[in-house]
């Protein structure tokens, strides 16, 4: 039985050491030691042995086992290195392959105009203040001079949430606040950025629109001040090459009021379908602050003036970008916006 067992031994070493690939090793290692392999079927086979050679037997299989599993194991992780180490003199990995570019999403072509605007006019020391969307009457029309029967206070024109509280339809409550959060008579030179509601909806009009509005009130400010802030504002935006002009206006909280156009950013003046045909685009509203909005707002108009104006931010990226169809800004189509 041992000679058997000491034969069986040899044999198999002899199987591992010769074995050429892992797979080869599975079929020694199931041939000697699996369920039915031959030293399994030894081992069964100790039960018709005396009780004397019993226990003996049984350690010399168990030793031979172990000595085989061990074999294997070496076998096994020396195979496997050999293999890798052919493999890597084989394959050539090019780790100088430029990494994969990871897509990123980039700010709203809207966002983008914002941004240009509220740059140029922090350049010139305006401050950037906000205020609520949801507003009263009180600050949207009231403290602005707004008559009462002025159409925008319309339930037609204007989303009204109850009877005195609004979606603001312009910025201007904003400049009210901002004055009446001031010491009286206190220079102020700020913009107002943001949301803006009224109820109309076609190519160039949202329900939802954003406006930059701004005020500067202080000693001695004319309306020549408006007009080289205006005119500095516009020649950043569309390049120093644009015409500009004012032209007589009204509005209830400024007076006088004018309307400030550009010459046509699509045609250069000679007159087209953007500018139908008349060589001009009108671009912003403005004025000098009426005295009764000063007086409103706790400031005295003896003391102090000061001028206004307000621009749709929607059309000042229309005309920059040459869309013609306001409401591509709001459908989030990527293909829209991956081009700005
Ligand atoms: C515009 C046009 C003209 C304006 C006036 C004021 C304030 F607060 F001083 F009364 N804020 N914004 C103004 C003036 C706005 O937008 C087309």
């Amino acid at each position: 039985m041992e000679q058997q067992l000491r034969q069986l031994s040899k044999d198999a070493q002899t199987e591992i050491s010769q074995a050429t690939c892992v797979e080869n090793l599975q079929e020694v290692r199931v041939k000697y030691l699996g369920k039915k392999g031959s030293l399994t079927v030894l081992l069964r086979g100790l039960g018709n042995l005396s009780k004397e050679m019993r226990p003996k037997m049984g350690q010399v299989v168990n030793e031979i086992r172990s000595e085989l599993e061990g074999a294997l194991n070496e076998k096994t992780s020396e195979l496997k290195a050999s293999e890798l180490k052919n493999r890597l003199a084989k394959e050539k990995i090019d780790i100088s392959l430029p990494g994969r570019k990871v897509p990123s999403g980039h700010l709203h072509p809207l966002s983008l105009t914002l941004n240009r605007i509220k740059d140029i006019f922090m350049k010139l020391g305006f401050q950037v203040a906000e205020g609520p969307e949801v507003e009263q009457d009180y600050y949207n029309f009231e403290m602005l001079n707004f008559p009462k029967d002025h159409p925008a206070r319309d339930m037609q024109d204007s989303f009204y949430i109850t009877e005195n509280i609004l979606l603001r339809t312009h910025t201007s409550p904003v400049q009210a606040r901002t004055l009446q959060a001031h010491e009286p008579n206190s220079p102020v030179r700020i913009i107002a950025p943001g949301k803006v509601y009224r109820s109309d909806y076609d190519a160039t009009h949202s329900p939802m629109f954003q406006q930059v509005e701004g005020l500067v009130v202080d000693k001695g400010i004319r309306f020549s001040d408006l007009k080289g802030t205006l005119e500095l504002f516009l020649h950043e935006i569309f390049g120093s090459s644009v015409a500009v002009r004012f032209r007589p206006s009204f509005f209830p909280f400024t007076e006088p009021s004018a309307e400030v156009d550009i010459s046509c950013v699509m045609c250069g003046g000679k007159g087209c379908r953007v500018c139908s045909g008349t060589g001009w685009l009108e671009i912003l509203g403005s004025g000098m602050v009426h005295p009764n909005v000063l007086t409103l707002n706790n400031y005295d108009p003896q003391a102090v003036s000061g001028f206004a104006f307000g621009m749709g931010v929607e059309r000042i990226a229309m005309l920059s970008y040459g869309i013609d169809d306001m409401r591509l800004f709001f459908e989030n189509d990527v293909r829209f916006l991956q081009q700005y």
